[in-house]
């Protein structure tokens, strides 16, 4: 009996303790999660004024970066609308030497997500690949997204934000979910608010292969639909493509008008099933005028201008903040040939 009775009351003090542990736990998540007082007012002169970017999206290789830093040079310098760049790199793969010397004026991220996520020691600890450690890192970064929000709070609420983000396809198109997340957490109402347009880059160079060609449109389709965001489709490297025999002109490959054209100059030996699936897609996206690109040139400082113009408008900056837009293709007023030139003199990449 006494024995019980001992029993008893012991268990009766180790609840009573371990209740008294989860209120301080509570407690101390409580205050964990509070914000600080710096950190109410830093949000609260945030919200101040709308904020507006661009997320920057597209395969490996298809201009992403170099994008960025063109923009980080061209966008403060604009006759409408010059806005200062803050480059957020959200590629933790995206290799980016530190400066030579103090002279080096090499244009860097502004904010570097290697500061806080490095994938090779995500692989060395995970034992995953480049690409289970790469969607992993993304995973980390959501789980840490407050580290993104103070530097973004403290240092850079006058600025236009343009997010590099990496090439993996499987991260804007498919299941995981850790970069919409992201981007959702970014653009959310009750705390920072970005406006946020979805820049996807398409390397031009695919044109020229139909079958290449017609699965980037389904790629930039399926973004369209999972990050659920205003959109702006690019082609880049206009250049590159330009050195190239395309079958048709320009306006073919960027306005969709008759893709189903597009396989009558396809010689290629394939199963006639197979044809007829991808007319039956080209129809589809020419039918109902699902997808249209801008084409851009890093050199062409216009085409950059071009990109702007149409993002400005797919996400409201121009309704909010007033502009001279007429259309996302076309530039505004005050971009006469003479400041073009001008541009290009200066900023020709
Ligand atoms: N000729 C040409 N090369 C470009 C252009 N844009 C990017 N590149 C080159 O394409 C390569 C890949 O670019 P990068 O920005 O690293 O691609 P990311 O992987 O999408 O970030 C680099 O060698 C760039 O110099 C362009 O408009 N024209
Ligand atoms: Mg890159």
């Amino acid at each position: 009996m006494e024995i019980s009775g001992n029993a008893h009351q012991i268990s009766e003090i180790i609840d009573e303790i371990e209740e008294k542990h989860a209120q301080i736990g509570a407690q101390n998540d409580a205050q964990n999660d509070a914000p600080s007082k710096q950190n109410i007012e830093l949000l609260e002169n945030w919200r101040k004024s709308t904020h507006w970017g661009q997320v920057i999206m597209g395969p490996p290789g298809a201009g992403k970066t170099t994008y960025c830093k063109a923009m980080k040079k061209v966008m403060p310098e604009l006759r409408v609308n010059s806005r200062q760049v803050c480059w957020i790199n959200l590629d933790p793969a995206n290799d980016i030497p530190p400066p030579k010397s103090v002279d080096d004026e090499t244009i860097r991220p502004d904010i570097d997500i290697s500061d806080l996520v490095c994938l090779e020691d995500v692989m060395e600890n995970t034992g995953l690949g480049p690409n289970g450690g790469l969607l992993h890192c993304m995973d980390i970064i959501f789980n840490n997204i407050e580290w993104l929000t103070n530097k973004l709070l403290t240092k850079y609420s006058k600025h236009y934000l343009l997010f590099d983000i990496p090439g993996q396809v499987e991260l804007n198109t498919q299941n995981h979910s850790s970069l919409k997340k992201i981007v959702d957490e970014l653009s959310y109402r009750k705390t920072l608010d970005i406006r946020l347009a979805a820049v996807h880059l398409v390397d031009a160079t695919y044109c020229i292969d139909p079958s290449k060609y017609l699965s980037a449109i389904m790629v930039s389709l399926s973004t369209m639909i999972h990050m659920e965001m205003p959109h702006v489709n690019v082609l880049s490297k206009l250049d590159l493509a330009e050195q190239n025999d395309a079958d048709f002109d320009l306006e073919f490959y960027t306005d969709l008008f008759d893709l189903d054209r597009l396989l009558d100059q396809d010689n290629r030996v394939m199963s006639k099933r197979h044809r007829r699936f991808l007319e039956r897609i080209a129809e589809i996206i020419t039918d109902y005028s699902l997808v249209k690109f801008i084409p851009m040139s890093i050199q062409s400082v216009e085409s950059l201008e071009k990109v702007v113009q149409a993002c400005d408008v797919s996400n409201g900056f121009f309704s909010v903040e007033g502009g001279a837009a007429t259309s996302a293709m076309q530039l505004p007023q005050g971009y006469d040939s003479e400041y073009i030139r001008e541009m290009q003199e200066k900023f020709g990449f």
